[in-house]
């Protein structure tokens, strides 16, 4: 069965024929991909898409997280990590001291990124920031400094009265980097004003974005899937990032988020299948046609399912976290305490037959692991208690 689109019918035929060709498809096919096709139908295109793009190259970093408050002022109810200001004798508050310490503990590993992210809370402003990456730069210039969304950012710049163009300058020379995907949840207003009403809109979100993309820096995106959203809000979600990429061309990455259901307001919402979340990740590298990447956070989904979205369209799964984050095993997720060695992460691409290379955040290739032998290297066999399908 298909739908009317200027005159012609769209069937997964049609779709197919679009996406071998390289053509980009319509929100009206995307969504008909959301309501009508199966996994395999998105999984084979999705995959397609993938190989044309990186073959069987998969990437992953060595990164850490520093979650500098679980304080908020917001209340999103999806949220299971944040503390009410009234609450906050339950909470953590850092200090620039404490976070030196958390960020000085890795001085001799061969990390590359510290993903900063947290609660909003008022005293963290727009000079506390400053003082935070320039104090982590004079320290380790080289570390890549990942912090904050454009949550964050719309709060501080408004308390401070300037410009997000401004505030993203500031937050430029004191040492930012680049900016991870957080905050978008679901742009459309239907849904952000009853999941995540206080915070910045989903305009707001893509302003901030755009202004630092203006600045020649990059970014990822991420969307927030599996709730009360019905599949005609993702789409408009895709399409708006898809807009934006096409006029600045500053993502990096997209990150589909499966909603957890653990410890919030929203936990009487069944969480998506798994199937879902594939033909979620599927659709996504489907419709982003001018994104490079498609991550798989593995800390939310766990490891099997990470492994199996390497067939629907991802080619990144994140990196090594080193039990640095609460965000998702707060909410549920099946990492209690993510950790992966970069061994383990190496041997779980390479036992669903992909490549695996060790990235910075930029994409730049640190270390190519094609060459190790996974069936010949004892340290490697059996890591993980899986099948090799090649080596
Ligand atoms: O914005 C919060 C999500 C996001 C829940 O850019 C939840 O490389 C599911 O954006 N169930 C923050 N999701 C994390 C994030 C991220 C993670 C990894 C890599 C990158 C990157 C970005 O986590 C929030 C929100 O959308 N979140 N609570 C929950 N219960
Ligand atoms: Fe605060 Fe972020 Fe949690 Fe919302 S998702 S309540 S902004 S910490």
């Amino acid at each position: 069965m298909g739908e009317r689109n200027a005159g012609n019918m769209i069937t997964i035929d049609s779709i197919n024929q679009k996406v071998g060709r390289g053509e980009r498809i319509t929100s009206e096919e995307g969504l008909y991909l959301y309501e009508n096709a199966s996994l395999g139908q998105v999984g084979k295109l999705a995959n397609l898409i993938r190989e044309r793009l990186h073959g069987d190259r998969t990437y992953f970093n060595r990164n850490f997280h520093v979650e500098p408050t679980n304080v908020c002022i917001y209340t999103c109810s999806f949220c299971s990590y944040s503390r009410l200001i009234k609450e906050r004798s339950d909470g953590w508050e850092y200090t620039h001291d404490d976070i030196m310490e958390m960020v000085k503990k890795y001085d001799h590993e061969p990390v590359t990124e510290v993903h900063i992210v947290g609660g909003v809370l008022p005293q963290y402003d727009v000079r506390w920031y400053e003082r935070l990456f320039q104090a982590i730069k004079a320290h380790r210039p080289e570390l890549h400094i990942k912090a904050l969304t454009p949550v964050e950012y719309h709060y501080i710049f408004k308390k401070e009265k300037i410009s997000y163009a401004e505030g993203m300058r500031r937050m430029k020379t004191a040492g930012l980097d680049s900016m991870p995907g957080g905050g978008a949840e679901i742009f459309h207003p239907e849904i952000r004003e009853e999941i995540a009403g206080d915070k910045c809109t989903g305009e707001q979100w893509l302003d901030i974005h755009q202004e630092w993309h203006l600045l020649g820096q990059r970014s990822n995106a991420t969307m927030l899937y599996g709730h009360i959203e019905r599949f005609e809000h993702r789409i408009d979600h895709l399409d708006k990032l898809r807009s934006l990429q096409d006029e600045t061309g500053g993502f990096q990455t997209m990150i589909p988020l499966k909603f957890r259901n653990k410890g919030n307001h929203m936990a009487h919402v069944p969480e998506s299948t798994t199937v879902e979340d594939l033909r979620n990740y599927a659709i996504s590298r489907i419709y982003l046609d001018n994104f490079k990447h498609i991550k798989a956070y593995w800390p939310m989904i766990g490891r099997e399912t990470a492994q199996l979205s390497l067939a629907f369209g991802v080619n990144d799964i994140d990196g090594t976290i080193d039990d640095t984050t609460k965000i998702y095993s707060m909410a549920g997720a099946e990492e209690q305490a993510p950790s992966m060695s970069t061994r383990e992460l190496v041997a779980l691409i390479k036992s669903v037959g992909r490549h695996p290379i060790e990235r910075n955040t930029l994409y730049d290739v640190i270390k190519d692991y094609d060459e190790v032998k996974f069936e010949d290297d004892e340290e490697f066999r059996g890591y993980l208690d899986l099948p090799v399908v090649n080596g």
